[in-house]
């Protein structure tokens, strides 16, 4: 592939150097320390590759790849045939470094990228792409550093994001699309939310009602007024197949994919398609806070964990990532108890009320997945009246600090994900006409942006395994309102996730949010 000699003459970005410090390296997130000497106001167009092994190449490769995808490039940030003249690139492995963590050296015409692990290494490629793109135009803002170090490590391992494809279903271009942007601002966890009462979007070979009757459901279902229920996507699934192709596209970029299945309450789609999971004595007898009647599998029914065990299976083959996250939130107070089969089972078992039936469904859960090497995923709830024990567990707390907290301090592993900062179904403002959801209040993108998860909490400072943003999709009716919702503040999460906390500077972050890709 021809490249142009101009664009790489050493002598143009000597030229164009400019020994400013007030430039901003166009980055996000914004990398642990930046020790810049001198710029370039004017970055490389590319940065050629000096050498480089079979997985290094590969890396750089996907990378590549990767920015094609979400930009309209002229050309690739990394080439490996350059003139005379061009930047050069060195990838060194270093055993020392921890292994998502990198460190660039500028020393003029050549680079030297320095890092972990092939995980250290993608982060290191994205971040000199970022700075190359940022300051390909001559903004008088962004600049690429010509002299100087740049040392970086995630804050959090577990940087996330969730997406709800129930309420609305996203075309697997869209999916594909939505784990790029993950990659590009550093996140590394797809948390893939497949089932909901209005719809159930995973193939399960065994159960093929679950999808032939399940993904229609949603509009004809009771619901509250206040809840959007676009068609966008209605009747879409997802094929095992494309599941498979999910999780390796993600797996190609640095994202791993954290199935999703909302279980025993949110299934009213899987109820609605598979008879055997009513229990025809109970009566229509409770509501779920989403105006689902009967919504929740029924513990008592051998049907329960037959499908139960069924879908899991299939799970377990298409998803590799260690940690299934099985739900468990929002069931109704009221759930089962008008069920004759139910009471039967707790006065049997000695088991109290609701919440103890759901303890009782989810010990039975999480003993299965551990007995398969797994970790559970649930959402907090699954703790109540330990149900899902602290050991092989990892709970999605949608509380705020001083509730996850108390959670840790029980022992368990916590990713935090509040409503109140990280949910992005919620609006931004308090203009009425804003669509968008409000129950847990109104979330500008600096309340993403300033929200510390872990705080001086001793139990959190061991437990906290890291902070993800929630896409609920009830009111995401289409692309420009997905984009109103979730940019910036995902990217607001993404550099809460990664920089230490001296670092975050909502002024900087504001002024490089921009230059982010969109869906
Ligand atoms: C709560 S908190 C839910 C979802 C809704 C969301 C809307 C939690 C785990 N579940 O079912 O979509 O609120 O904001």
């Amino acid at each position: 592939e021809a490249v142009s000699v101009a664009d790489m003459q050493i002598a143009g970005f000597e030229a164009a150097r400019a020994e400013r410090s007030n430039f901003t390296l166009g980055v996000l997130p914004q990398p642990a320390s930046v020790a810049v000497a001198s710029w370039m106001a004017r970055a490389p167009v590319h940065l050629k590759l000096e050498g480089g092994s079979v997985t290094e190449k590969r890396v750089v490769g996907g990378v590549n790849a990767l920015a094609r995808r979400l930009f309209t490039l002229r050309a690739n940030p990394f080439v490996f045939v350059a003139p005379e003249g061009a930047v050069a690139l060195r990838l060194a492995a270093s055993a020392t470094l921890a292994a998502e963590a990198y460190q660039i050296d500028f020393n003029g015409s050549d680079i030297v990228l320095t890092y972990g692990t092939e995980l250290g290494l993608r982060h290191g490629l994205v971040t000199l792409a970022q700075a190359m793109m940022a300051a390909r135009e001559d903004s008088g803002q962004f600049a690429f550093p010509f002299a100087g170090r740049i040392e970086d490590a995630p804050r959090h391992g577990w940087r996330g994001s969730h997406l709800d494809v129930s309420r609305q279903v996203y075309p697997l271009a869209d999916v594909l699309r939505f784990v790029d942007l993950l990659a590009w601002h550093k996140l590394n966890r797809f948390h893939w939310h497949l089932t909901d009462d209005e719809g159930w979007r995973l193939e399960i070979k065994r159960l093929p009602q679950l999808t032939a009757t399940g993904a229609h459901t949603g509009l004809d279902r009771p619901i509250l007024p206040q809840l959007g229920h676009g068609p966008f996507g209605h009747g879409i699934f997802y094929t095992q197949e494309e599941a498979r192709a999910v999780v390796a596209h993600g797996r190609a970029v640095g994202v791993e994919v954290m199935p999703e299945v909302d279980l025993p309450g949110h299934c009213a789609a899987a109820i609605a398609s598979l008879p055997e999971l009513v229990d025809p004595d109970e009566p229509e007898s409770y509501w779920s806070i989403q105006g689902y009647g009967n919504n929740a599998l029924n513990p008592a029914l051998d049907a329960t964990w037959t499908f139960t065990r069924t879908v899991l299976e299939e799970l377990l083959a298409v998803f590799p990532f260690e940690v299934i996250h099985v739900g468990g939130d929002e069931v109704a107070p009221e759930a089962w108890l008008q069920s004759p089969k139910a009471q039967e089972l707790m006065a049997r078992e000695r088991i109290n009320g609701t919440d103890g039936l759901q303890a009782h469904y989810l010990k039975r859960v999480h003993a299965f997945l551990s007995a398969q090497g797994r970790i559970t995923g649930g959402w907090e709830e699954v703790a109540h009246g330990g149900g899902v024990s602290p050991e092989r567990s990892l709970l999605f707390a949608w509380t705020l600090r001083e509730k996850t907290a108390e959670l840790a301090a029980l022992g368990y592993d916590v990713v935090s994900s509040p409503g109140q900062t990280y949910y992005l179904d919620m609006v931004q403002a308090g203009d009425w006409n804003e669509p968008g959801a409000s129950w847990a209040g109104i979330t500008p993108v600096e309340t993403s942006y300033g929200y510390e998860a872990q705080g001086d909490d001793p139990h959190l400072a061991l437990r906290l395994k890291g902070i993800q943003a929630c896409i609920w999709s009830e009111h995401i009716t289409s692309r420009e309102r997905f984009n109103h919702q979730v940019f910036p503040r995902l990217s607001a999460i993404a550099e809460a996730a990664w920089t230490p906390e001296a670092m975050k500077d909502f002024a900087r972050f504001s002024t490089v949010a921009p230059l982010m890709p969109k869906a």
